[in-house]
């Protein structure tokens, strides 16, 4: 029992994507319901940019939108904002395209198909490569610990202490992109839906065949407010309880009762729900959408009572929950998230995990400069 016992959480931490996250949520979502504040909604606004210069532009830009050129408040729009969001800071953001949509299978699969690129949920976990990523004298799990997995959530039967993520993510053998939720699944008929099971890695890949790259951090924040200032949601400011119609999240009670307002009661087929005011579809709930930046709890900082100009991350990732993990930032929260646990929809909330873990409620858009 004592050694189920740390296999367990020795898995938890090898391939604990989104674990602490998790927990941040939670910590985030006991606050009062009192400090929500919303302001008005009168700065909402619709601006959809959609034309291209060129021919080769519109090959390349095909399903994406002209995100324009600006400069906004980046970080936390209330006090609902985790510790990492702040201090709030001014960022310059060059034009760019981005993919209207989450990648979805089927771009993946022609990915895929003309490369023959197998994904790091489909491999067997090198021991050797991942223990350089953990706390010294950390001990080999057993071999069956190391096949090819990727993590899938469960519901559970009932309430459940939410400070105890492993009692709905399961580190599952056999899923992976095409086995969305494990063996017996398949992505037949499920053209339209996200990627999932994507590492960074993976995602880095793809965007080296196509051509395009992972936006930065500040890209997809800026991106995600859609042209609203100062705006908790991509939406605007109208609590998500009040309009299931916005995103694809978790309605009802997690992990235990899903009510499905929104209609979905995990993954959506991609533009199964409005565009923000720049024509980007699901940027909040679905998937999270991995950026390129490495993590760093306290990166904020160094920009306070500047302008921080096209920001690209810190060179080293630091999370003072896991500071011996290198993570990358992502963002947009899932079909997972819900108010009264993970508000990772929130324009400003900053989801962290290592490059080379991959879950069910994990893909990416990509983005392209705009010359
Ligand atoms: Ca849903
Ligand atoms: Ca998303």
């Amino acid at each position: 029992m004592k050694n189920k016992k740390k296999f367990l959480s020795l898995s938890i931490i090898f391939y604990g994507i989104l674990f602490k996250s998790l927990v941040s949520c939670f910590e985030i979502s006991n606050k009062s319901n009192s400090d929500f504040h919303p302001v008005s909604q009168n700065k909402e606004k619709t601006r959809v940019v959609s034309s291209v210069k060129s021919i080769q532009d519109s090959i390349l830009v095909s399903g994406m939108v002209l995100i324009p050129s600006g400069t906004f408040e980046m970080g936390a729009d209330d006090s609902n904002g985790f510790e990492d969001e702040f201090p709030k800071h001014s960022v310059k953001i060059n034009a760019f395209w981005m993919d209207k949509t989450e990648v979805t299978n089927a771009q993946f699969k022609k990915f895929v198909d003309q490369t023959g690129y197998i994904t790091t949920a489909e491999k067997e976990i090198n021991w050797d490569e991942m223990k350089k990523n953990l706390p010294p004298n950390t001990p080999k799990p057993d071999d069956s610990l190391l096949a090819p997995s990727s993590l899938l959530f469960n519901y559970t039967s009932s309430p459940v202490q939410l400070n105890d993520y492993s009692q709905w993510w399961k580190f599952s053998k056999g899923v992976n992109w095409k086995h969305p939720w494990g063996p017996g699944s398949s992505i037949d008929g499920k053209d339209n839906f996200p990627v999932v099971h994507i590492s960074w890695n993976d995602a880095q890949e793809y965007c080296k065949w196509a051509g395009k790259r992972l936006p930065t951090e500040a890209e997809w924040e800026y991106a995600s407010r859609g042209g609203i200032e100062h705006s908790i949601y991509s939406w605007g400011n109208s609590p998500i309880s009040l309009i299931s119609s916005k995103a694809n999240t978790w309605n009802g009670l997690f992990p235990y009762n899903n009510s499905m307002e929104d209609n979905f009661e995990f993954l959506a087929p991609v533009k199964k729900f409005p565009p923000n005011g720049y024509g980007l579809h699901d940027i909040s709930g679905n998937v999270w959408e991995w950026c390129s930046d490495w993590y760093d709890y306290n990166y904020y900082k160094l920009f306070e009572n500047q302008i921080a100009d096209n920001p690209i991350g810190p060179k080293n990732s630091y999370d003072p929950n896991e500071p011996y993990l290198d993570k990358k930032v992502m963002r947009g929260g899932s079909f997972l998230c819900n108010e009264s646990y993970c508000s990772g929809y929130r324009n400003s909330m900053r989801m962290k995990t290592t490059p080379d873990t991959s879950s069910i409620h994990a893909g990416f858009r990509t983005v392209v400069d705009a010359i």
